[in-house]
């Protein structure tokens, strides 16, 4: 196995922070948690704006390596230390595109175009503005493509194939953000989601991602 022991994780508290982590826990890595939180403070200080100057959360180091942004941190992990023993890692060229339109989209459309936006615009007002037609719009915009993943997920247990793998690991925290700010879920997806979260990885990971 690689040596992984150089891996540390800055960020928890997030469905953004769940990811990197719960990957690791997937891929059975050693890993450290910087435990900062967004808005606290900790994301502006000298060190952490000289690491990530973006000053936002998750970020990871790999050794020497750095790297923002929860979905290229998770793809750096899986194609650095995967083995697809419970992390689905694809192969070819046209299972890695698809895997690229399922995190292109539930990103893109859930994360940031509707429960960013919701985040933002009523989570919090004071630095962003309030917007009710803007969020109302966003959750409407938001169960119109949740309708889309519970159609494609009928007779699925993942998104992709018959294997878990990071697709799930994306939409699992955006479905649960989505119910944190009251949108139904459907059926279908409520039982996708409760049974991916039976995973102890899962579970694990929640807990390193909790902020003391
Ligand atoms: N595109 C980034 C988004 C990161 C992001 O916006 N993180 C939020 C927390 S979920 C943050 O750090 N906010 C702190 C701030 O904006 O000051 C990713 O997916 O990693």
């Amino acid at each position: 196995m690689s040596n992984d022991s150089k891996i540390a994780f800055w960020g928890v508290g997030t469905s953004r922070t769940l990811r990197p982590i719960w990957v690791a826990e997937e891929l059975g890595l050693t890993y450290k948690i910087h435990p900062i939180g967004p808005r606290t403070g900790e994301t502006q200080t000298k060190k952490y704006s000289e690491l990530n100057p973006k000053r936002k959360v998750p970020f990871c180091e790999d050794g020497d390596f750095k790297l923002s942004e929860s979905v290229a941190i998770c793809r750096y992990l899986i194609s650095t230390y995967g083995n697809s023993t419970t992390l689905m890692k694809p192969q070819s060229s046209k299972d890695l595109a698809k895997e690229d339109e399922w995190l292109s989209y539930i990103y893109g459309e859930l994360d940031e175009t509707s429960l960013y936006v919701m985040r933002r615009h009523q989570g919090l007002p004071e630095i962003y503005g309030e917007a009710p037609t803007a969020v109302d719009a966003a959750r409407t915009y938001a169960m119109r493509h949740l309708d889309v993943i519970d159609v494609h997920l009928k007779g699925r247990s993942y998104l992709l194939a018959e294997t878990f793998g990071l697709t799930d690991i994306f939409l699992v925290t955006c479905l649960n953000w989505a119910e944190n700010y009251g949108i139904p879920l459907q059926d279908g997806l409520k039982r996708y989601r409760d049974s991916i979260t039976q995973r102890a990885q899962y579970k694990a990971a929640m807990i390193k991602n909790k902020k003391n």
